[in-house]
């Protein structure tokens, strides 16, 4: 019980303070940046947008065993739980502490939750020894089950006074305040850009059904209004824009397709959006990027790193952006409102920082991201790929005339064929649906003829520069995952 105070305690005084510096989600962010990325990407996989609730609900786990045990050994004397309270509140401490985004009074949370989970254990513990000499005693044990319902009214209210307290910064009213009106809109969709009836993905994603993939275990809350991103580094001109002054500048709005280079070999991790932004190689441009430097260092809120390659956003027609807005709304508080970077081609923990705040020019040998601090490639452009949609996996659909449909994306380059065969018979070519642009997914179906029985359907795109998927097999790490998408279904009499 005196666990539950500490962290809600914690979690309290962090929310008069500063949100990230709660114990709890210090310890949690400390979790997630220490996870070797093989069991990161498990997590991801199993419980998909549900890892962090997973982590955390298991920490609670965890804290509330060590509770129990801490309790039972000190029956006899305080020192055993005492001591469990202090190295728990020094955990906390020390994460929170370790955080990069930790301020000077941030310290005041994990400090008030080690006092607080060690007064509160000695009062409880105190309490609890007034019984012990009449064990059968009613009245002793009822004021220890009182006094525990009061820690526990306390703890409960302290926790939900922290969260509301991190959520006071009104983000949604700041958002809600703005109106993107891109000065070039994306062309309209047209009706045969995907094959939706058939069983692939509309072309573009609802923003509730974007992929998400991030390292935030709390959503970043930041207002428009207080948002800055300074531009430094190696450039001739430092910069320190304010989000109007991103309103000011010219608005475009294109169709991306974004890519996680987690993402399997048929996998879920892909979604394409009308993004709202500026330009960001005209940005560049005006800071003067100094000759020598080849990597974009940028930075989140919460300390997440990611590095650029300098070429690819000032290639022509990189359609490179800082992004505001995603079909027609600003940025969700999870796409990372107010601002983040989009550069088709590269995988989104190279290219696309969400709630950005920090640009500097540098050199890939002088600066490491995060991800590449955890051996995943510095450089990663997407790589061809295709999928298959339908068939499910294992589905009975019925013999002969048979529709199988799925997705292609060569980001950048463009898709210029996609072939099916089926139990490893001859290529067969797919229709493609129209083309949006060369920086978005795009469709397929091909109609099959099937004999009633099992059968496995696979896929392989060819891209404009020539190249076809090979069936090599690559795990995600450290630069993507190749190989062809296959399916075993069956085909039943009908
Ligand atoms: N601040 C921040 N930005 C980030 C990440 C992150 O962990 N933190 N993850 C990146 C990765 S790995 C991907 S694939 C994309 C996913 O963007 P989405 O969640 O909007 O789909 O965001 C990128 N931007
Ligand atoms: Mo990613």
């Amino acid at each position: 019980m005196s666990v539950a105070v500490a962290l809600a305690v914690g979690h309290l005084v962090a929310g008069l303070v500063s949100p990230l510096a709660s114990p709890f989600l210090a310890v949690g962010n400390t979790a997630i940046d220490l996870t070797p990325h093989p069991v990161k990407d498990f997590a991801i996989r199993t419980f998909g947008e549900n890892d962090k609730l997973v982590l955390l609900g298991g920490m609670a786990v965890v804290l509330a065993g060590l509770g129990v045990v801490a309790g039972l050994l000190s029956r006899r004397s305080p020192w055993p739980g005492t001591a469990l309270a202090a190295v728990l509140g020094l955990v906390g401490i020390v994460a929170v502490l370790a955080r990069p985004t930790t301020t000077t009074w941030g310290v005041i949370a994990p400090l008030a939750s080690l006092v607080a989970g060690v007064a509160a254990f000695r009062w409880l513990w105190s309490r609890g020894q007034a019984q012990t000499p009449a064990p059968a005693e009613a009245p002793g044990r009822r004021k220890f089950l009182l006094s525990t319902a009061a820690i526990a009214a306390v703890a409960g209210v302290a926790a939900a006074g922290g969260q509301w307290l991190a959520g006071r910064v009104d983000v949604e009213a700041s958002r809600r305040g703005i109106t993107l009106r891109p000065g070039k809109k994306a062309p309209e969709i047209p009706f045969d850009a995907d094959f939706a009836r058939e069983g692939t993905p509309s072309f573009l994603t609802p923003n509730e059904k974007f992929y998400r993939v991030d390292t935030a275990l709390t959503v970043p809350r930041l207002r428009a209004e207080d948002w800055r991103l300074r531009v430094h580094g190696m450039v001739d001109n430092e910069m320190l824009l304010t989000y109007d002054d991103l309103l000011r500048r010219p608005l475009v709005e294109k169709t991306i397709t974004l890519v996680c280079v987690s993402n399997e070999v048929g996998g879920p991790y892909i979604s394409t959006s009308n993004f709202i932004g500026v330009d960001l190689a005209d940005l560049l441009r005006e800071a003067g990027v100094r000759s020598g430097s080849d990597q974009l260092a940028t930075r989140s809120v919460d300390g997440w790193t990611c590095g650029t390659p300098v070429d690819s956003i000032m290639a022509p027609g990189s359609n490179a952006m800082l992004a505001l807005g995603m079909n027609g709304e600003p940025l969700p508080l999870e796409r990372g409102f107010p601002v983040r970077m989009v550069v088709p081609g590269l995988y989104g923990y190279v290219s696309a920082t969400k709630w950005l705040v920090d640009m500097e020019l540098t050199t890939f040998d002088a600066f490491d991201p995060y991800w590449a601090q955890r051996k995943w490639a510095k450089k990663a452009p997407v790589k061809t790929m295709s999928r298959i949609d339908r068939p499910k996996s294992f589905e009975r659909v019925p013999a002969g005339r048979f529709v199988a449909a799925g997705i292609a994306w060569a980001q950048h380059t463009g898709v210029d064929r996609v072939e099916v065969r089926v139990d490893g018979g001859p290529w067969q070519e797919a229709t493609l649906s129209r083309e949006v642009n060369v920086d978005t997914w795009r469709m397929w179906r091909i109609e099959l003829d099937l004999k009633e029985g099992n059968h496995t359907v696979e896929c392989r795109a060819t891209d404009r520069k020539g190249y076809t998927q090979t069936n090599e097999r690559a795990a995600p790490i450290p630069d993507g995952a190749s190989g062809w998408h296959s399916m075993v279904f069956t085909s039943v009499a009908g």
